[in-house]
């Protein structure tokens, strides 16, 4: 299939999830379009099969805002035509489907059939597409649709509940390649550990975009806690509004010297399975994409129970699971994983059995491309 993908393609779980589905279709031998305002932070550039579109955003002075999603629609309605794609995916609903419906529209006088899925990934339904100016474009968007998919049985609920849309909602789970993303030999976990971490010390990692909704300052307020009883670090991969707070915090506590803020890091597959133990204590989660890449890593989490993280997390089989802002049970948890290395153990390989068994791209891939065929010939039998 020739398939075009458009999605936010810099730092977010949405976009991680988009930019991997593609290089896991190019490598199964089909032909990737990815259309968006800049190259998805996950792509090398050099990969077989996949072809990048940047979209052109004119800066005209009357336009006080850019019309990005007309741009876009532009873009994808050419390379559309130009490559004779066989459909679009869109990830993220907001502004991205409702531009691929106008793509679809443009086309028809060319007599281009192009379909369009949309998968939905969490604060396009939860926040943005519920404030009430965007909630019935938003809709608009879902229903126009020529099929739905959303990355848990939460979301889909969430979804139908709230915007009572007409079309049915596929769920189809976020995904992790399991070879990508996996434990390290000791040697090498030994040597990347110690760039952080004195022998004997434990390591926590928290990676996040740093938006209010992950509460990465509570992070920071679990690793003071588990610090004063376990020596160890914490690793804060990502940047973004909260990381001031964080580090100010970390002032605060005095353990500035034991926090590594790393910022953005385009490798975190090298990062993960470096640590003990990672910390989600988000508002929200729809999925949590970062616990299962952690999880495959042979990493616990400490998470929120929150939105599909459930889904994910069994609580005491594969992670720990504890109400929003709850910073003292969760450090509890963490020093009590930390200090006995018999249940860390059993933790950590419950983590990878659970990525492998039922979140694994060789799982997961399978059901995109079944799913793509049903929207081709639903629309082709129109
Ligand atoms: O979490 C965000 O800040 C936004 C969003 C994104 O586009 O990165 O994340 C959502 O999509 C991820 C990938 O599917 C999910 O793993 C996250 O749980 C989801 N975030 C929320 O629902 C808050």
């Amino acid at each position: 299939m020739k398939i075009g993908i458009t999605c936010y393609p810099t730092y977010g779980g949405s976009g991680v999830v988009a930019t991997e589905l593609g290089i896991e279709l190019a490598a199964a031998g089909h032909e990737i379009h990815f259309i968006t305002y800049s190259q998805p932070f996950r792509l090398t550039g050099r990969e077989h099969g996949i072809f990048y579109h940047e979209v052109p955003v004119s800066n005209y002075p009357l336009f006080e805002y850019p019309p990005y999603d007309l741009a876009l629609a532009t873009r994808m309605s050419e390379v559309a035509a130009y490559y004779q794609l066989d459909l679009l995916h869109v990830h993220y609903a907001i502004p991205h489907s409702i531009s691929a419906y106008l793509a679809r529209q443009m086309l028809v006088e060319r007599k281009q059939r192009l379909p369009f899925v949309t998968t939905l990934h969490g604060t396009d339904i939860t926040l943005v597409g519920l404030d009430h100016s965007y909630l019935p474009i938003t809709r608009f968007g879902i229903e126009e649709s020529d099929g739905v998919t959303a990355i848990s049985n939460y979301l889909r609920e969430k979804t139908q509940e709230q915007f009572h849309v007409k079309n049915e909602i596929e769920v189809i789970t976020n995904f992790v390649n399991c070879d990508v993303y996996s434990p390290l030999s000791n040697e090498i976990r030994e040597a990347g550990r110690s760039q952080f971490a004195q022998p004997g010390e434990k390591i926590l990692v928290h990676l996040s975009n740093f938006r209010p909704v992950k509460r990465a300052v509570d992070a920071v307020e679990v690793f003071a806690r588990v610090n004063r009883e376990v020596p160890s670090r914490l690793l804060l991969v990502g940047d973004g509004p909260d990381r001031s707070q964080s580090e100010w915090l970390a002032q605060r506590y005095g353990i500035q010297d034991r926090i590594h803020f790393l910022g953005k890091q385009s490798s975190v597959n090298e990062l993960l399975p470096l640590a003990d133990l990672m910390l989600m204590p988000s508002e929200m989660e729809s999925f949590g994409l970062v616990a299962l890449e952690a999880m495959a890593c042979r990493v616990p989490t400490i998470a929120t129970r929150v939105g599909g993280v459930p889904e994910l997390i069994e609580d005491g089989v594969n992670g720990y699971l504890f109400p929003v802002g709850a910073v003292d049970e969760m450090a509890r948890a963490a020093i009590g994983l930390l200090s006995d290395e018999q249940k860390l153990e059993a933790m950590r390989l419950a983590g990878r059995q659970t990525a492998q068994k039922k979140f694994c791209t060789t799982k997961i891939i399978p059901q995109y491309e079944a799913y793509y065929k049903r929207v081709l010939d639903r629309a082709a039998a129109v």
